[in-house]
């Protein structure tokens, strides 16, 4: 009844943005993501029938409140599947920095899906898994896999053809991924409160969906044959498409800070210099760029000297779930 598993976050180059059913986390588009191995959580599920309730336990500090209350419902999802009414100890460690900007909820929720599953005794195939892993946190079940993954959002409305299935391995390419960290303020809108709004009341939002077929075949396609040109072009593009919908919300609003704007200037700057370098940006103000090995003394060197940047921080494509 107990188990353990690691899983790492990962980077939409093709973004999750809206869902068609907040209830059990149906998106509006599919999307495409690269694992990333510097950032991940391990997790220890324990179902013990001394319990009288869960227990949650994040970095060594007892969790209450909102994300306890995640915790616990998801955590019903998977004594339902198991048909057993057992209360957990679960127990996580984050090396998820979160002024990096990465969304821990990623490889968390991905860890304790693997390791809750495992524990109350569910065998579960990959895409079974992330189809669990789905109902915590979308973007998690993508966490599933190595290097790339896409989600195919599905047509059913019970969910069940909604899951991550591999694209390619974390070994198929080195493309690295550097995250510019800016001087930290809390973001005033979730991401989730976000896609609300955008898919409630953007003028944009029709745009943005009518597009992301034509990237996503695209992307595919510059995986394929390993050309990063095409990749960098599309999930820049693909971006700055996801963050138009929020000036078009009403209210509207914008994760951007003015440095997020001068690092993408620096990236332009760059490409206009032949250093192929591109960036993605998720729902906070921190800037990612993708670009490979060869550039990387010289990319990191110039986003450390942009003023207001407070850290760079480097990573590979990360490995998928694994068990401990
Ligand atoms: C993504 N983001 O594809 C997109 C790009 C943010 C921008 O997935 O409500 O934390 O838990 O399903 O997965 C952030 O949203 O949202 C996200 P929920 P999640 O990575």
């Amino acid at each position: 009844m107990r188990a353990t598993a690691k899983a790492h976050t990962n980077i939409a180059l093709i973004k999750y943005w809206g869902k068609r059913n907040e209830a059990i986390i149906l998106p509006t588009n599919n999307s495409l993501s690269l694992t990333l191995d510097g950032y991940y959580t391990t997790t220890t599920v324990e179902f013990d029938n001394s319990l009288s309730k869960d227990q949650f336990m994040l970095d060594e500090q007892t969790v209450f409140g909102e994300q306890y209350d995640r915790v616990t419902s998801f955590l019903d999802i998977i004594r339902q599947m198991a048909g057993k009414q057992v209360y957990a100890q679960v127990t996580s460690i984050n090396e998820v920095p979160t002024a990096a900007g990465f969304a821990s909820s990623a490889s968390g929720f991905a860890a304790l899906a693997a390791a809750g599953s495992k524990a109350i005794g569910l065998h579960l195939s990959d895409q079974e898994l992330s189809r669990l892993t789905r109902r915590g946190s979308g973007s998690a079940c993508r966490s599933i896999y190595g290097g790339f993954a896409e989600w195919e959002m599905g047509m059913r409305e019970d969910g069940t053809d909604s899951y991550a299935v591999p694209i390619a391995p974390a070994d198929y390419w080195d493309i690295r991924v550097a995250a510019v960290v800016l001087s930290a303020t809390k973001k005033s809108v979730s991401s989730r409160e976000g896609m609300r709004r955008t898919v409630e009341t953007s003028a944009f939002f029709q745009g943005w969906l009518d597009s992301v077929a034509h990237d996503l075949a695209e992307i595919k396609q510059g995986i394929d044959v390993r050309d990063f040109q095409k990749v960098g072009e599309i999930a820049e593009a693909n971006c700055l498409k996801m963050h138009a919908t929020t000036l078009g919300a009403q209210p509207p609003f914008t994760y951007w800070h003015d440095t997020t704007l001068v690092v993408m200037q620096k990236i332009w700057e760059m490409r206009s210099r032949s250093i192929p370098v591109y960036f993605t940006i998720d729902a906070g103000p921190n800037v990612k760029v993708l670009y490979l090995p060869e550039h990387e003394t010289h990319v990191q060197q110039t986003l450390r000297n942009i003023p207001g940047v407070t850290d760079v921080r480097l990573s590979k494509p990360g490995r998928g779930i694994t068990y401990i």
